[in-house]
């Protein structure tokens, strides 16, 4: 067991699933979804409602919900269970058939803080996985809960890699590696810190206007109670909660830091400078371009500037960024115990989850470029990246002199 906890999980490229026994320990994991209604009483939930259409056309983004509600899971799981609630539940105006909801990205530590026994029963260093596997008090650590079909459109995480412990329901996670963003069209709208979306909806792709889509290499896995996946650094990952208990798709995951992700940050810095400074000037068109829970991120240009300036720097101390290898089989490198690599599947495996309704024309509503096309481009990452290392040459020539 002790050469298990010295494994370097940073160094896995690929998914990975665990089928770990002790995730099975934890307190939280043996709640019912009683227990979990009576110990989490005082709190309140932010839910978003979304529509349940199949074949959705475009991907239905955080920030474009139907509504916005708080509740308690008692409410939840009652709108969940009961034929109809009554008209003080906040989910009364939302059929469960015709909508899901999603309480998604909260931080342990801001949701749970007045319940310590919710907070203290995930325990991550009980898995031995690794040394540093730890987040006593839920600063890196956030819950979700959500229904059947509520879904995270695909992202990916600009720093760390990511544990998730499957607790109550199945999510089914499709991830691409790195090297498939040619094929996923990046997006910095919505602007969410750190996430990077693709603009392709996988419920049901349109192939006209992502018709690079079809080249990618998609790995599925399901994620079961029980189950922890580990979602290696900048894969992108697409996640639906395919089944539930009980009205609940309950996982917590945990975002672990890597070295010296200088270039990442720096990336991050100049993304907030032009948000802050071009956002504000079509502010008309721009009221759906960021995440909520993000609003308060966003610094002024005179702070992300300074930021700039900083990690710039360390960028050109470090000679090239971010040293982290990429999408590389791992040399040496045994593969922990119960533990399994995702397997790579194809487009039609997605389709024959999804049952894709081949979309022939273009959702493109105008063909006249608007101003979000412009700032779509200006914020893409490939474009970022070369602002950034022409940035760190520029440092790495004044600190010759
Ligand atoms: O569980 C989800 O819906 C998404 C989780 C996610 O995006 C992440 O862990 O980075």
């Amino acid at each position: 067991m002790a050469s298990q906890l010295n494994v370097d999980l940073s160094a896995y490229h690929f998914p990975i699933v665990f089928k770990n026994e002790k995730l099975r320990q934890w307190p939280c994991f043996k709640w019912s979804i009683n227990d979990w209604i009576t110990k989490c009483r005082r709190i309140k939930f932010p839910f978003r409602i979304h529509s349940i259409e199949k074949n959705q056309k475009v991907v239905q983004w955080e920030n474009e919900a139907v509504a916005y509600l708080e509740a308690t899971l008692d409410q939840f799981v009652e709108w969940q269970n009961l034929e109809s609630v009554s008209e003080n539940n906040p989910f009364y105006k939302f059929p469960k058939s015709e909508f899901w909801s999603y309480s998604s990205y909260n931080y342990m530590k801001d949701i749970f803080k007045t319940e310590q026994e919710v907070l203290q029963s995930v325990k991550w260093s009980d898995l031995k996985l690794s040394n540093d596997l730890a987040d006593p008090d839920g600063r890196r650590t956030t819950f979700w809960i959500g229904t059947k079909y509520a879904y995270t459109p695909c992202h990916y995480d600009t720093y760390d890699y990511n544990i998730v412990a499957q607790i109550k329901g199945k999510k089914l996670w499709i991830l691409f590696p790195e090297d498939d963003a040619k094929f996923l069209y990046p997006t910095r709208i919505p602007y969410e810190e750190s996430s990077i979306f693709s603009s392709v909806n996988i419920l049901n792709p349109n192939f006209i206007e992502h018709d690079q889509f079809k080249n990618s290499h998609p790995y599925i896995v399901l994620l079961e109670p029980g189950d922890l996946l580990l979602v290696p650094h900048h894969w992108w990952h697409f996640v639906y909660c395919i089944d539930d208990d009980n009205g609940c798709c309950i996982s917590v995951n945990l975002w672990q830091p890597i070295d010296r992700q200088y270039h990442s940050i720096t990336c991050e810095s100049m993304i907030s400078l032009l948000t802050s400074a071009l956002f504000s000037h079509f502010e008309s068109e721009s009221v759906n371009w960021i995440n909520d829970k993000h609003k308060h991120q966003l610094c002024t240009p005179e702070e992300a500037m300074k930021y700039i300036i900083v990690w710039a720097e360390k960028c050109a101390q470090e000679n090239n960024g971010d040293v982290y290898e990429k999408n590389c089989v791992p040399e040496n490198i045994e593969l922990p115990k119960n533990a399994i690599y995702v397997s790579e599947k194809t487009l039609e495996d997605i389709n024959q989850i999804f049952k894709w309704k081949s979309t022939l024309t273009s959702e493109m509503t105008s063909s006249q470029i608007a101003a979000k096309d412009v700032i779509d481009c200006i914020l893409h990452p490939e474009v970022i990246t070369l602002i950034v290392n022409k940035l760190v040459s520029t440092q790495k020539r004044k600190g010759c002199k």
